[in-house]
């Protein structure tokens, strides 16, 4: 199909090529220069602009009316403030537009080329450049004053008593971490991410459990590096060949009296060692765990080994770190809550978001509550906003009951991009601390509940970063 577009485009523009030399060729032979143009022709398309200028316009207006709006009112407090910033900024936008635009078309129209009409030459004049510099910069200076107060208004400060929320991206999902009972969050570490800690939430068991996975994950590469065939064949030989040259060695030896029984001792040891060895490898080439690796496979085992032990490395290293003397922070992990699918906001209090990334960069998209903030891998990002309107009353307003609120991503982060959404609840402060009541609170162990999809995935993902390491 795409070639059959591409055939069409480029036998299109071969017959546009031919057609020119068509042109050219019976103006050459009418004895007219290709210059040449009449003012028919002129006043022909200085009326085109203009009729060009009224559909651009028509089409403009069009599309305002239909798509020029976010379909919901703004469900939190700041919203309404970005809906007036907005407002503002495209009134200015217009009204540019309108006389630019208008002045363009219109003086192409009305100044086509007459043979007996000469342009007049202006070079320079102050007056002009400083009515064009003077008013865009005033302009422009107060659109940008009055767009960072809304931003400061929306980044700065939350109150004490604000509700805490973390958002956790990650190709492609989203995560919501509550601080729980504590109102802390606990501190996260991505040397601590396994299937059961997503989040890399730093406690004590979390980081038993990293050093199990890691430790398992080296237990296997070591394995398949110890069973390779070709390696273990080679080791064999040498031995062989040890032994045989050892062999001729200790007939000498007998006959020199010289050396001491220690030496001889030893021999005699390194010897029993490496028959044992032999007998070991005969042994292993007999196990089904034998493996035949080619050179290039067995240097990547040896490297992802290497890897993963530095892994461990850096989780031990966790365990010894004391966070400045602040024991707290082994513990405010604990009774985190985690939820996926979809989170709760009360109504009417201020959240103050902090959001994480795990992989590449996203952007938590809220629409209906105007919102929008990166996530960077490394670089945690937040901002507050406070919802004014429950689930219930829009769908009220709205008249529609399947109305939700949702979090989306809104940088183009890879192939399931589109599939990175959440549903947001905003209810009664009642009806949210009922649901947050039956949130588990955040513990490692073994044989959660996660179901067994959500499990695969994540192991998946989480060699993945580990190979990355
Ligand atoms: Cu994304």
């Amino acid at each position: 199909m795409k070639l059959l577009i591409l055939l069409v485009v480029v036998l299109g523009l071969v017959a546009a090529v031919q057609l020119s030399k068509v042109y050219q060729l019976s103006i050459s032979l009418r004895g007219k220069r290709e210059e040449d143009i009449s003012e028919a022709d002129n006043r022909l398309n200085g009326g085109l602009f203009l009729a060009f200028m009224v559909a651009f316009y028509v089409s403009f207006v069009v599309l305002l009316v239909k798509y020029g709006s976010y379909g919901t009112p703004p469900a939190s407090e700041h919203g309404a403030a970005v809906d007036r910033l907005m407002d503002f900024n495209m009134a200015i936008i217009f009204v540019v537009f309108f006389i630019v635009n208008t002045l363009l078309f219109w003086f192409s129209a009305k100044y086509y080329h007459r043979a007996d009409r000469k342009a007049r030459f202006i070079a320079h004049d102050n007056r002009l450049e400083l009515i064009w510099t003077v008013i865009p910069s005033v302009v422009l200076a107060i659109i940008i004053a009055y767009g960072l107060q809304t931003w400061n208004e929306m980044t700065g400060e939350a109150s004490e008593d604000a509700l805490r929320v973390e958002l956790y991206s990650k190709q492609f999902d989203w995560t919501a971490r509550y601080p729980g009972a504590d109102g802390e969050f606990g501190q996260a570490n991505y040397n601590l991410i396994t299937p059961m800690n997503a989040l890399g939430i730093v406690t004590e068991e979390g980081v038993a459990a990293a050093l199990t996975e890691i430790e398992e994950k080296i237990a296997k590469v070591e394995e398949e590096i110890n069973y390779e065939k070709g390696h273990l064949l080679a080791e064999w030989a040498a031995i062989e060949a040890e032994l045989h040259d050892d062999h001729g060695h200790d007939g000498h030896g007998h006959d020199d009296h010289g050396h001491g029984h220690d030496a001889h001792a030893d021999h005699g040891d390194g010897k029993q060692a490496l028959e044992a060895r032999m007998a070991e490898i005969e042994h292993m080439l007999e196990s089904d765990k034998v493996n035949i690796l080619t050179e290039a496979a067995y240097e990547a085992k040896e490297d992802k080994l290497y890897r993963l032990i530095r892994h461990r490395q850096r989780i031990q290293e966790i365990r010894n770190f004391d966070f400045d003397g602040e024991l707290t922070a082994w513990e405010s992990g604990m009774d985190d809550q985690i939820v996926k699918g979809e989170f709760h906001l009360p109504v009417g209090r201020e959240v103050e978001f902090v959001f994480r990334s795990r992989d590449v960069i996203h952007s938590a998209y809220m629409p209906q509550f105007r919102a929008q903030m990166n996530t960077v891998p490394g670089v945690p990002t937040r901002f507050k906003m406070t919802p004014t309107i429950t689930t219930d009353s829009m769908r009220t307003v709205l008249e529609n009951p399947e109305f939700d609120y949702v979090l989306l991503c809104n940088k183009v982060c890879g192939a399931a991009h589109f599939n990175m959404q959440m549903k947001i609840v905003i209810e009664s402060q009642e009806a949210y601390d009922a649901w947050m009541s039956e949130q588990g609170e955040f513990i490692v162990k073994e044989g959660s509940e996660e179901p067994e999809m959500e499990q695969a995935s994540e192991q998946k993902e989480s060699q993945t970063i580990t190979a990355s390491l």
